[in-house]
């Protein structure tokens, strides 16, 4: 049964149809989307419930958690210096510092096993790339160098390979490439739009999802991660998107949005027991397990501020993570 949503419920009008073309946006892709549609499909200019608060202080947006290899440190993307850069700081929120320098967009970081680099992508050029840079900073490579837009990607699990998505094909579609840029290779080669990928914890297989199967909303599905034996994980309204592998390989996470809401889902890896961990009036996305399992890493927007918490994989024990806002 759906819980009264709350939250909306003090909201203006306006408020409230710019909290359905965010969703909407959601829906549709990246954040970038989401920002740029938002403004567009709203009210034509900057709306005051729109992700971007470039001149907030404290900032209001903290999303893309991504934990490092060894579990000791969470990559982030936040405006808190006035637009979307990468930081990096301890787990317990301690040791912040930042890793983009750039008027643009920067988000999805996420990295290389042995925590040297960070993948992440920008609106560095007039089109999106995907980038890789040194943890301790310096000059971002360019991975993906092609005009159309190149977007989320997520490395694999031996640092080897970088599945991302892109529109270099006129509908997107989930590469994979070496994580030194070359040998780009379409593996979802479909005419509808497949995104999100994400690599199973023994590199074999790529979740991903697609609205191949309906005309609205998306599903996830699980393909070798060569492109071959496709298999359609999830049956449930809205989209179903942004998969994770638990790192034990039995479980999956993902965010499921409606027009109503966002909520956190966990499912067996086969697609059974499907369970909505984050049942409550906020809205919840972008999961991300820690590296020993133990923890799913996750944003709730609350009052339009965009913020990281963590929970346990079971759903309780939510609780704000430690960082600054
Ligand atoms: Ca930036
Ligand atoms: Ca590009
Ligand atoms: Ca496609």
């Amino acid at each position: 049964m759906r819980r009264q949503r709350h939250s909306y419920v003090n909201m203006d009008l306006a408020t409230q149809m710019n909290w359905r073309v965010i969703k909407s946006c959601i829906q549709f892709g990246t954040f970038a989307l989401l920002a740029v549609a938002c403004q567009q499909q709203s009210t034509g200019h900057s709306a005051a419930t729109s992700p971007q608060k470039p001149n907030a202080t404290p900032s209001r947006l903290s999303f893309f958690p991504s934990w490092s290899p060894d579990g000791s440190q969470i990559a982030f993307v936040s405006d808190r210096d006035e637009n979307w850069e990468i930081y990096v700081m301890n787990a317990d929120g301690s040791g912040l510092s930042r890793l983009t320098r750039n008027t643009v967009r920067d988000s999805n970081p996420d990295w290389s096993p042995d925590g040297s680099h960070i993948f992440f992508y920008s609106d560095l050029l007039d089109n999106r790339e995907v980038y890789v840079i040194e943890i301790d900073g310096g000059a971002p490579e360019n991975l993906t160098n092609h005009p159309s837009r190149d977007g989320v990607l997520a490395v694999s699990p031996n640092g080897s390979k970088v599945a991302w998505y892109t529109e270099r094909d006129g509908n997107g579609e989930i590469y994979v490439m070496l994580a030194t840029g070359t040998g780009p290779l379409n593996v979802t080669n479909h005419k509808a739009r497949d995104r999100w990928p994400a690599w199973s914890p023994d590199g074999t297989r790529l979740l991903f999802s697609s609205d191949r199967d309906r005309h609205q909303g998306t599903d996830i599905y699980v393909m070798r991660a060569n492109g071959n034996d496709v298999l359609r994980l999830t049956s449930m309204d809205g989209d179903n998107y942004d998969p994770e592998w638990s790192p034990d390989g039995t479980k999956i996470v993902f965010t499921s949005a409606t027009s109503e809401r966002s909520e956190i889902f966990i499912m067996d890896a086969d697609g059974s027991k499907v369970v909505n961990l984050t049942m409550g009036r906020s809205d919840e996305l972008e999961p991300t397990w820690s590296p020993d399992g133990s923890k799913i890493t996750f944003v709730r927007v609350t009052d339009n501020v965009w913020r990281i918490y963590t929970m346990s994989p079971d759903g309780s024990s939510i609780a704000p993570n430690p960082s600054p806002l």
